[in-house]
């Protein structure tokens, strides 16, 4: 099956079981059960889950069999969002093309609601049927560490203290493997691992997927500037819309594009021990740097 149909399917088996999933948590207070549900459903790519369900089938299991994990990994994606949009982060009116959940909620709502959907997400995952509790608790480890100090929260802090001084390239590489890479990490990792892959395999999905972030950042970074490349050259500080370091700014537009197509190579490098069980990925890696948002 086509690629962008094979995504577009699955994503809907996703928002149908966040729905599911929301439905059957019940929050005490009506105000917060609709601040989560306003994030959670606004859309988005729901690349976490798509990742997960991928790395399943590139190991031959039914990447669909572990569609919960992978709702549970949107639910701290779309909490971590939540939390970088709040006026004590990066203070953004909105997000995913609606507003963002502060200015519909409050800021008191919205961190309340992002807590809630971080809980709710280790309650959900431990609901993945068809594992050994083993398994299970790998995987658990496997998010929480992603999630935690040493992964996004982690990043996210170094970024923080980051924003307006001049990085080096080291530490903008540490921001990103914690704030954008570990989850995608862990996606990958966690589908792989419940779909009981050998070590071989796991290392391989491990060097795609650190590559994957790597790609996933810069193309980031380059969007950012395309239609404002006036922020490329300038001191990090020197105006209100370069306030951080970037790929782009550290580099420069062509050389943070040959970075972003290197990490591609690699990453679809690392998948040669597969066949087409991880044509997904393959095409996956190679879409993300041609993407427009
Ligand atoms: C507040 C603990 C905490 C962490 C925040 C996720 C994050 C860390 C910050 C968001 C800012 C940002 C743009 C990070 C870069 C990578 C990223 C996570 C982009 C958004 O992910 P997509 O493109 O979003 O998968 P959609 O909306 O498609 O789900």
């Amino acid at each position: 099956m086509e690629f962008k149909k094979i995504w577009q399917e699955r994503s809907a088996l996703v928002e149908a079981q966040l729905v599911k999933e929301l439905n059957e948590a019940n929050p005490l207070d009506k105000t917060l059960c609709e601040s989560m549900k306003y994030s959670l459903m606004a859309g988005g790519k729901r690349l976490r889950p798509i990742l997960v369900m991928a790395a399943a089938d590139a190991v031959g299991a039914k990447g669909t069999d572990y569609l919960t994990t992978g709702c549970a990994m949107e639910m701290i994606h779309t909490y971590s969002l939540i939390h970088d949009d709040l006026p004590a982060m990066d203070d953004d009116d909105y997000r995913r093309g609606k507003l963002t959940n502060h200015k519909v909620y409050g800021a008191g709502m919205a961190t309340l609601a992002g807590d809630a959907l971080l809980t709710l997400a280790f309650e959900v995952m431990l609901r993945q049927q068809g594992v050994s509790s083993d398994t299970l608790v790998r995987v658990v480890r496997e998010i929480s560490t992603a999630a935690g100090p040493d992964g996004m929260v982690g990043g996210q802090a170094l970024d923080m203290e980051s924003e307006d001084k001049q990085i080096s390239m080291e530490t903008m590489k540490n921001i990103h493997l914690g704030k954008t890479g570990a989850l995608f990490r862990a996606a990958i990792r966690s589908g792989a691992i419940l779909g009981s892959a050998s070590e071989e395999a796991l290392a391989a999905l491990t060097v795609y997927a650190d590559n994957f972030g790597l790609a996933f950042q810069i193309t980031d970074d380059i969007l950012d500037v395309i239609g404002d490349e006036s922020v490329i050259g300038k001191p990090v500080g020197s105006d209100e819309k370069n306030h951080k370091s970037t790929y782009v700014t550290l580099t420069s537009l062509e050389e943070a594009q040959k970075l972003a197509q290197d990490a591609v190579d690699t990453a679809i490098d690392a998948l040669k021990i597969f066949g087409g069980e991880a044509d997904f990925l393959r095409e996956l890696v190679a879409y993300l740097v041609k993407r427009n948002k």
